[in-house]
């Protein structure tokens, strides 16, 4: 990293919070997990009959370690106790509400108080500082509006750097494109698969963004490869930067990658993070890939005592050349519940779309379609074709990924190439799977 660059972003840092030692930061983590364990069981009934059932109580921690024995919080217990049971204020304390849809059954609903939304925009602010924003910086925000996180969550961030925000929520791509061009953004944050989708219209209607001042991408709530950071970098004209969240911690801004772009750093004065083995459910050393474990050290409303993220991810608590001291995750490879076995190997989409990514006449827009076939599972990809590629060539390239994706990842497969335009656009969250075998 250069010099110029380190101070830069050095000046852009907490200088309190994001640069103590790691005894310190660790000193305040268990202050904060002392009180976050007793108010989580002080105030819902639910942490309080898992403590119990575990045998232990909060005061029993007298090490960050002794968390391993504190019981876990899954979704499930989210949707069991819907929509206000975790809550550990009364409805009437709480200043805002969102929600995540799942795929099935009820939403997820999370709380705020004041504070917590204060928590929450001094880490948005943080996280777009991490990834390169500044004030006086122009922010596009084309996350969703609404009970989804994303829009509010960024644009309360936003503000709080002192930066201007054009709050556009997502959808509408023709006029988004409009109005990043003039009005002048600077920075665009929104799903790395939206993004594609942006450029694409651009380069359709002939508007050259990346000629204009745009410099800055923030992206995150889904999974994204290092293939579509360089496509996206270069046809957008930005750097492209990787955040991490989710609503039942907080929503977008637990984590973020730095310039050095070696992981994200995952704000520690406010969460602490574990990496379990999703079988045994034992932590793991760090620097070992598991399911990521996170509770909350400072949340009032919603206290989340080891909530099972399913995220995949590692831990890397070394030295980072930007100067910040807290840990990074390494960027999140998928779920663990969207992970896909297929005759036995198992498979992420993120991994096929690292296989996609730079091959010659095809386009990064692809969505993985799952169907049985008698006992076994079966995987085709459906990928679309450049619009520059011949009819002719479209086995010869559909032969070619087939291959490689099982020289690479494995799995065998077929490949359908898909005429340009055919696949569904991202508006928000991208669809990579489609899961026929029980329909
Ligand atoms: O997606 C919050 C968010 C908004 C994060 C905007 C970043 C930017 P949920 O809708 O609750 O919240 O979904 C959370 O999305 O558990 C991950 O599986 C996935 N996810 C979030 N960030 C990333 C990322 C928001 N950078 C779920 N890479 C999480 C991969 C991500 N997956």
């Amino acid at each position: 990293m250069s010099v110029i660059t380190r101070a830069a972003s050095a000046a852009m840092f907490d200088p309190v919070r994001e640069t103590m030692s790691r005894d310190e930061l660790q000193a305040l983590q268990l202050r904060r997990l002392v009180w976050s364990l007793g108010h989580a069981c002080d105030k819902v009934d639910h942490h309080r009959r898992a403590f119990a059932a575990k045998g232990i109580r909060p005061a029993d921690i007298g090490r960050l370690d002794d968390l391993r024995h504190v019981p876990f919080t899954t979704k499930l217990d989210l949707r069991d106790n819907y929509p206000y049971g975790l809550l550990a204020v009364p409805r009437e304390g709480l200043s805002r509400l969102h929600a995540s849809s799942g795929t099935t059954g009820k939403p997820t609903v999370v709380g705020y108080t004041r504070a917590d939304l204060e928590t929450w925009a001094e880490l948005g602010a943080r996280t777009l500082a991490a990834c390169g924003a500044r004030p006086g910086d122009l922010v596009h925000n084309a996350y969703g509006y609404g009970l989804f996180t994303g829009g509010l969550g960024f644009h309360y961030g936003a503000e709080r750097l002192g930066c201007t925000v054009i709050p556009m929520s997502g959808g509408n791509t023709e006029k988004q494109i409009a109005m990043i061009a003039d009005l002048g953004a600077t920075v665009l944050a929104c799903t790395p698969s939206y993004a594609l989708n942006i450029a694409e219209q651009a380069e359709k209607d002939g508007v050259d963004l990346a000629g204009g001042p745009l410099r800055l991408a923030v992206f995150g709530a889904e999974p994204w490869s290092e293939g579509i950071r360089s496509d996206i970098d270069r046809r957008l004209g930005v750097r492209a930067q990787d955040t991490y969240g989710l609503s039942e911690i907080m929503g977008p801004g637990v984590g973020a990658e730095c310039p050095e772009r070696n992981g994200l750093h995952g704000w520690e004065d406010h969460f602490l993070f574990e990496i379990i083995d999703p079988e045994t459910l034992e932590p793991l050393p760090p620097g070992t890939a598991g399911e990521l474990v996170i509770t909350t050290l400072t949340k009032q409303a919603l206290p989340m005592v080891r909530y099972r993220t399913r995220d995949i991810t590692r831990l890397m608590t070394g030295p980072c050349g930007c100067g910040r001291t807290h840990a990074r995750l390494e960027r999140i490879t998928g779920r663990s519940d969207d992970m896909l076995i297929i005759r036995g190997v198992n498979v992420y989409p993120s991994q096929v779309e690292s296989v996609l990514l730079g091959r010659d006449g095809i386009v990064p827009h692809y969505q993985l379609v799952v169907r049985r076939d008698g006992a076994m599972d079966h995987l085709t990809v459906e990928v679309e074709a450049d619009p520059l590629l011949a009819d002719g060539d479209y086995s010869r390239v559909g032969a070619g990924i087939r291959h490689h994706v099982k020289s690479l990842i494995g799995v065998t497969c077929d490949v359908v190439l898909k005429n340009p335009g055919e696949l569904p656009r991202s508006l928000g969250k991208a669809v990579r799977v489609k899961d026929l075998r029980n329909v």
